[in-house]
């Protein structure tokens, strides 16, 4: 009997997630068209250098998606439906606090955790939960409003759970029910078509278009799905002069000739989409919701805590300085000024992860040195860039808010509530890993497999 494995659920669920979206969203289409002219570009033109950070073949397939719940327990299916993919959750991003924007979510992203299962391929979902309970956003009444409709929808089939937990278990399905499995899943991510109600959803909508995204609905949906591309100035610029309106910006760091780092992100505006309404005499007519966009991102190195806080550094200098010029120039200027422009130097200053490995041609005579910069300098070692395979809030919440048509209120007079980690991770009853431990944890692993090979153990 065939079985299919974990990590082929996983690609096959991305996959075919990626074709429902292609015809739902037209636009997403030329965006993976786009990417890979690019990525076929940048391969012809840099070699094997262009795959330091991950092979073509990972690259071409990579995506993420991001879904919005509303309740703890639609959260706590979503990651039973990932855990049967071999994704756990990874990080946790509170957006509610970002500065120019009122998103009230909470997020965590779902992926692989382990290096053959992101080599297999790393499928990821930012994966954001509406906070209700957080009253700068909703007030009593609207509150106990959206418990009651959130409490009335079924987002995933009870099959759909029990074969999920089925997969997490045995780590496998049988051909039959993995093909059933992925209709479910695949399917519980589709744009429905049953009519809005117009009135619930404007309500919301008054909150935050995020809010009535979630919670105006009576089921989820993907929200993007997003490319990996190895230039993205240069996709930026092909998907304007094919006349697509992007965002103004791309987020994240500037371009520059240093080492890239984190993560580079853009994205093109939601587009209208036809959605049946209901009126509040019970008739239905057509109208049009903004929801769903595009996204495309470059990845680069991961950065350790030291690395994360120079980059956030970087970010505020940048802040105080674009008045004057754009962004992008103030950005590379500072850049310039405070980020080392070598891999060699950012692992001196212990700013970002790389695996050490042993060299094909290194001294076959002597005692190796004991320590990885002396066993790099010395030709023993050489040092691989882990990509950093998690997001950014700040990124997040612009890529959020710049896709969305009204501002949304907040009320500042009002003091924010709880919605931490631990509160999270209870809810979901399962761990959420720490980004900066699992990329320590891949380093320690591969200095320790190096030790062992040289006979350094103890030393
Ligand atoms: C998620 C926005 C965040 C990213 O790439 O930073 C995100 C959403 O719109 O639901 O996807
Ligand atoms: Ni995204």
């Amino acid at each position: 009997m065939t079985t299919i494995r974990q990590w082929q659920l996983r690609a096959e669920f991305a996959r075919r997630l990626s074709d429902m979206y292609g015809r739902e969203v037209p636009a997403y289409t030329t965006l993976v068209d786009v990417s890979r002219e690019v990525n076929a570009a940048v391969l012809e033109r840099s070699g094997a250098d262009a795959e330091r950070l991950g092979s073509i073949a990972r690259v071409t397939a990579e995506r993420h998606g991001a879904i919005r719940v509303g309740t703890p327990r639609e959260l706590q299916q979503v990651a039973r439906i990932f855990g049967a993919l071999g994704m756990h959750p990874v990080g946790f991003y509170d957006l509610r606090e970002a500065a120019t924007s009122a998103v009230p979510v909470i997020s965590t992203a779902f992926r692989p955790i382990e290096a053959d299962e992101l080599a297999r391929n790393p499928f990821r979902v930012f994966t954001s939960l509406l906070t209700p309970g957080d009253p700068r956003f909703f007030d009593d009444d609207l509150r106990a409003r959206l418990a009651n409709f959130l409490a009335g929808r079924e987002l995933f089939p009870p099959e759909l759970i029990d074969l999920a937990d089925r997969a997490e278990r045995e780590k496998e399905l049988p051909q039959a029910q993995a093909e059933r499995f992925l209709n479910l899943a695949v399917g519980s991510f589709a744009l429905s078509g049953e009519p809005v109600d117009k009135a619930w959803y404007e309500t919301l909508e008054q909150v935050s278009a995020v809010a009535a995204d979630i919670g105006g609905v009576r089921s989820t949906h993907i929200n993007h799905l997003t490319p990996r591309v190895l230039d993205i100035d240069e996709l930026y610029r092909t998907m304007t002069e094919r006349g697509i309106e992007m965002i103004d910006a791309i987020q994240g760091p500037p371009r520059w000739e240093g080492p890239d780092v984190l993560l580079r992100q853009t994205s093109f505006r939601a587009l209208a989409e036809p959605r049946r309404m209901r009126l509040a005499d019970g008739s239905v007519t057509t109208g049009a919701l903004r929801v769903r966009f595009g996204e495309v991102e470059a990845r680069g190195i991961a950065l350790t805590h030291r690395g994360r806080a120079r980059y956030d550094l970087l970010l505020e200098e940048t802040d105080r300085r674009a008045t004057e010029s754009g962004w992008d120039e103030a950005a590379r200027t500072v850049w310039r000024e405070g980020f080392p422009g070598t891999e060699r130097s950012l692992i001196d200053e212990g700013l970002a992860f790389f695996t050490y490995r042993l060299r094909d041609d290194r001294p076959r005579h002597g005692r190796p040195p004991t320590g990885v910069t002396d066993l790099l300098d010395q030709g023993w070692l050489r040092a691989e860039p882990i990509v950093y395979e998690d997001f950014l809030p700040r990124s997040a919440a612009g890529i959020f808010q710049s896709n969305l048509s009204g501002e949304g209120t907040r009320d500042n007079t009002r003091e924010g509530v709880g919605y931490d980690l631990d509160w999270l991770a209870g809810e979901i009853d399962r761990d959420i890993h720490d980004p900066f431990s699992l990329y320590e944890q891949q380093q320690s692993a591969s200095i320790a497999e190096v030790a062992k090979a040289l006979d350094l153990a103890g030393e």
